[in-house]
């Protein structure tokens, strides 16, 4: 990664000598801000981004505890057996976005969406009474299409120095939402068992989103960029992950028409899960859905780059990673690690 972006950056301000149309990199956001542009009329637009996430350790109401803490927390599900004996240690989930943009007046860009994710989890499992001795180890894994999401950007104002839009969209939950998985119970036995919430690729939850962006342009080559966009449940079957809240606030340099470097603060909000799948029941936190949601700030570094590369208009990339600042997860939950997002735009 770090011999990378010095040749990029050669590549790119090599690339802006001969870049004829006027895009920049700065019109757009940081990549892991959705729904951050809108498009003038007959423009269209296609993108695929890729995000990998890394959660490692775990914590309880906010607090960083050890596995030897955890298997003394009592089993919300049942006695059988009386604590908590699995604990998972590590998880990471691989995204994969594709959307397309289409501006059918000024006003107004239309948005469809497709999502992809896989997860895996590693988790120790521990004798459920006497010493708590680990057992052993094992690996969990899913993956399926999640979403599909259509909806519409609607230009509010714009001037020389301030942009504003609202969205709105309707998310759809597609994926398996019941996917099983063979797990080390704490009887030392390989059973298949439907895994817990966290691990399902989907909810089935159909959901809307609303939100609203502002960009305002500070100086010749600073922009600061707002937005906050919601996400509610309006159906689900069973059970949904909670509704969710994200501020995003990102500041943006342009280091020339080609590079633009990026800083964002992130604040999300997510509710508690609601419902439940009854055959979800395992001495495992991530089996109670109270163990879900809670607020985070996030801090991301990031840049943008156009090239010309394809024919028609410039090729966007854009590449982020963010950090946790503070996590205040509700109950016992895994720590969040790190994000790294990548992206490629090219409009037409
Ligand atoms: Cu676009």
């Amino acid at each position: 990664m770090k011999f990378l972006l010095p040749l990029l950056f050669l590549f790119s301000s090599h690339s802006y000598a001969d870049t004829k149309s006027n895009s920049r990199a700065i019109d757009h956001a940081p990549i892991g801000v959705m729904g951050d542009h809108y498009h003038k009329k007959g423009e269209a637009m296609f993108s695929v981004r890729h995000s990998y996430m890394k959660m490692s350790g775990n914590r309880y109401n906010g607090d960083n505890v050890s596995s030897q803490d955890i298997l003394a927390i009592p089993n919300p599900l049942g006695n059988m057996p009386a604590n908590l004996s699995v604990v998972p240690v590590e998880m990471t989930m691989k995204m994969t976005m594709v959307g397309g943009m289409y501006a059918p007046t000024n006003k107004i860009t239309l948005m469809a969406m497709g999502m992809f994710m896989s997860k895996d989890m590693d988790l120790n499992t521990y004798q459920p009474m006497m010493n708590r001795d680990l057992l052993g180890t094992f690996s969990t894994s899913s993956s399926d299409i999640t979403d599909i999401s259509l909806g519409a950007l609607i230009k509010l104002q714009e001037s020389d120095t301030s942009r504003w839009h609202g969205q709105l969209a309707v998310q759809k939950s597609v994926g398996s939402n019941d996917i099983k998985g063979v797990v080390l119970t704490p009887m030392n036995m390989q059973m298949s068992m439907t895994l817990p919430y966290g691990m399902q690729p989907s909810d089935r939850a159909t959901k809307l989103v609303v939100g609203i962006t502002n960009v305002t342009k500070l100086t010749e080559r600073w922009l600061w960029g707002n937005q906050l966009r919601k996400k509610f449940t309006i159906s689900d079957d069973d059970w949904a992950f909670g509704n969710h809240t994200e501020l995003n606030s990102w500041a943006q340099y342009e280091l020339n028409q080609a590079i633009a470097l990026s800083s964002r603060l992130q604040i999300t909000h997510q509710g508690k899960i609601s419902g439940k799948n009854p055959m979800i029941m395992a001495p495992v936190q991530t089996a109670n859905p109270e163990n879900y949601g809670g607020s985070e700030v996030t801090f991301g570094l990031g840049v943008n780059i156009v090239m010309k590369i394809l024919p028609g208009e410039a090729d966007r990339f854009g590449l982020e990673v963010t950090k946790p600042l503070a996590q205040d997860k509700n109950g016992l939950q895994m720590s969040s690690d790190y994000k790294i997002s990548f992206g490629y735009q090219k409009s037409f």
